[in-house]
């Protein structure tokens, strides 16, 4: 794997099938300047074709997952400058991605470093995270999708009163919220998360990428154009042979040999 300046990334798992982004800039909590998100998009994205990799995690350290946008970079931006840069528009790659990215959130996650965690598919929070769109307190507003994906997990008056206040809320709140699966003790959160990525690696890649396409589809579309995608999704899979084998592993009482084809 190649070597990036602000993130550490891995394979990692007992069949070394999860891919694993640490973001690595303790200096700034993490601060997703403008190097650290194209060390992790193109990590993301180094992962997502690499065929032996079956899920991704992406954590921070314990004490921050991040921080944010990387305030001193973006003090002096101005609208045109942000138009003509195509600002935030590189990190919104991650969405794109077919592989579940599970985001292992320990400490602050705050402004963009939030959005980071819920572009993500899906959040593990360590018992003392802290999380908060804090943007309003510096003179701006989330860029990076906190306003709308924060309305449609938890909606609006959650929504308007994080983003409107700027106030961090806990682990805990974030859980009842729906804005998290699990909290986890700090100390065991990375190793739950790979846990859980290990588990995602052991189905059909090729029915795991479309399951996540079909929940995703929910965020973008009505109820009646969702369930007709979701079961056009369904019928394809028995376009696989990853659907035969798991079915005819079940029958034959054993365990499914999947090929992702
Ligand atoms: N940008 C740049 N540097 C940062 C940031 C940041 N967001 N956060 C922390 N740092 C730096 C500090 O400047 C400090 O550096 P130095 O030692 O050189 O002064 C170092 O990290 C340690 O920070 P603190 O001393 O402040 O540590 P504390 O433990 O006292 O406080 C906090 C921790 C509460 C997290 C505090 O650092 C803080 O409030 N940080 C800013 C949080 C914030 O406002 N974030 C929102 C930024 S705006 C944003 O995210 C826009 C979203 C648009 C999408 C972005 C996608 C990329």
């Amino acid at each position: 794997l190649p070597k990036y300046e602000f993130i550490l990334a891995s394979r990692v798992g007992e069949k070394s099938n999860v891919g694993m982004i640490q973001l690595n800039r303790p200096k700034a909590l993490n601060a997703l300047c403008n190097a650290l998100v194209s060390d992790l998009t193109n990590a993301v994205a180094l992962f997502d074709n690499d065929s032996s990799i079956g899920a991704i995690v992406i954590t921070g350290s314990e004490k921050a997952f991040a921080a944010g946008a990387d305030i001193k970079e973006m003090r002096d931006l101005t609208f045109s400058s942000c138009i003509s840069k195509r600002l935030l528009e590189e990190l919104n790659l991650l969405t794109s991605c077919k592989k579940p990215i599970i985001a292992a959130v320990n400490g602050y996650a705050l402004g963009g470093g939030c959005e980071l965690a819920m572009m993500c598919d899906i959040i593990y929070a360590g018992d003392k995270a802290k999380f908060g769109q804090p943007e309003i307190t510096i003179g701006t507003i989330p860029g990076a999708g906190g306003t709308q994906r924060i309305a449609r997990s938890c909606g609006k008056s959650k929504a308007m009163e994080i983003c409107l206040t700027g106030n961090q809320f806990t682990a805990q709140e974030a859980e009842k919220m729906g804005l998290v699966s699990k909290i986890i003790p700090a100390d065991q959160l990375v190793a739950e998360s790979i846990k859980l990525g290990e588990r995602i690696a052991s189905m059909s890649p090729v029915i795991v990428a479309l399951c996540k396409e079909s929940v995703n589809r929910a965020f973008e579309t009505s109820l009646a154009e969702g369930l007709n995608f979701e079961k056009r999704m369904f019928y394809g899979t028995f376009a696989t042979k990853d659907q035969k084998e798991g079915m005819t592993a079940f029958i034959e009482k054993r365990s499914p040999n999947f090929s992702n084809n």
